[in-house]
């Protein structure tokens, strides 16, 4: 037989997953579990066949340069590779996998309990009962927010997840509005009945909601724009359980303080730096919803994430296609230049 192939696992995953990785390959986890230097990474890889890392881990083309001949995959935990240089690894003949659908749905649902959470004040209830003294019982016109029903809805990328969320938001009696690379099948075809937009700024100016489902490439960077912020309807609101690259953050939040938005319902910002105490202002003042990038954060999703993994690398091993391979066509939207 083959020998197993060799592989560095750069975070702590499930149990479950961690046991069937030891039984099917030469398995090195980072049981510390805090994320690794590129040295780390690269003394690590030492003689093995694949690496398996995520979000935390930073794969860049100074990485991949250094990188041990031995290494041909990259198999990344997750749906996003913005972590990895995609460019110079295939430039350096590496294949890239990745994680998608298995998280679709929970992703969506966290992209629609934020939705809810910030015009329901579903923090604030919760603060007010639990902070001592606050709650002063009843009243015909107390804590009240605003209704979703009959909203507009603005998704930024209508692919799996942002296709999920739709569904989601359609039954919540949101009117559904897209920009996209694909258009769905117009009219009556579409359940969704969603009204596909080819000028994002002109979308913006017509819902109330902007949720964002873009991967974060080049072409992504700050699509929502200080300029496109400014166009959003008076009172509307940002959801992002995407990247936070794609959202001028610094402008989104002088919108909120300004008033011109309600506020932000985000799973994902910046925080190189600790989260900005701007940021956590807004979050105070419950203008800002804020969960610790969790959207996939499901047993269930981690597990098949964990399987998914597998699937790829033993394909690659034995020599085929593996199934979740990132091409240049998912990147871009169109074929690559022959
Ligand atoms: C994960 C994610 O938490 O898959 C993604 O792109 O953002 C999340 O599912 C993380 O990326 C795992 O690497």
């Amino acid at each position: 037989a083959s020998p197993k192939p060799n592989i560095l696992v750069t975070r702590r995953l499930p149990e479950t997953i961690e046991a069937r990785m030891a039984t099917l390959f030469e398995t090195h986890v980072n049981e510390g579990d805090v994320t690794l230097t590129g040295d780390d990474i690269v003394e690590g890889l030492d003689g093995k066949d694949v690496l398996v890392c995520s979000i935390t881990d930073r794969i860049d083309a100074e990485l991949i340069a250094r990188l041990p001949k031995s290494v041909r995959l990259i198999a990344q935990f997750g749906n996003g590779v913005d972590n990895i240089d995609i460019e110079a690894a295939w430039a350096a003949g590496l294949t890239v996998t990745n994680t998608p659908s298995v998280l679709t749905e929970d992703t969506a649902d966290m992209a629609m309990m934020l939705m809810l959470a910030l015009p329901r004040r579903l923090v604030e209830g919760t603060q007010m009962l639990v902070r001592d003294g606050v709650w002063a019982g009843w009243s015909p016109t107390s804590m009240l927010g605003h209704r979703l029903r009959g909203k507009a809805l603005g998704i930024v990328g209508m692919g799996r997840i942002g296709t999920a969320v739709a569904q989601r938001a359609k039954a919540f009696g949101l009117n559904i509005h897209y920009f996209s690379r694909n258009r769905r099948p117009p009219g009556v075809e579409d359940p969704l009945e969603a009204t596909y937009w080819h000028d994002l700024d002109a979308m913006i100016e017509a819902v109330d909601i902007i949720s964002l489902h873009t991967p974060h490439t080049r072409e992504t960077f700050h699509i929502l724009s200080a300029d496109r912020l400014k166009r959003m309807r008076p009172g509307s609101f940002v959801v992002n359980v995407s990247r936070p690259e794609l959202v001028d953050e610094a402008a989104m939040l002088h919108e909120i303080e300004c008033g011109h938005l309600s506020g932000a319902a985000l799973d994902v910002f910046e925080n190189r730096n600790g989260i900005d105490a701007r940021l956590l202002a807004l979050a105070e003042a419950n203008k800002v919803v804020l969960t610790a990038h969790m959207a996939s954060a499901t047993l269930e999703a981690r597990i098949e994430m964990g399987e998914t993994v597998i699937v790829n690398i033993r394909a690659f091993m034995d020599g085929h296609q593996p199934p979740h391979r990132v091409l240049p066509e998912s990147r871009h939207g169109r074929p690559s230049p022959a």
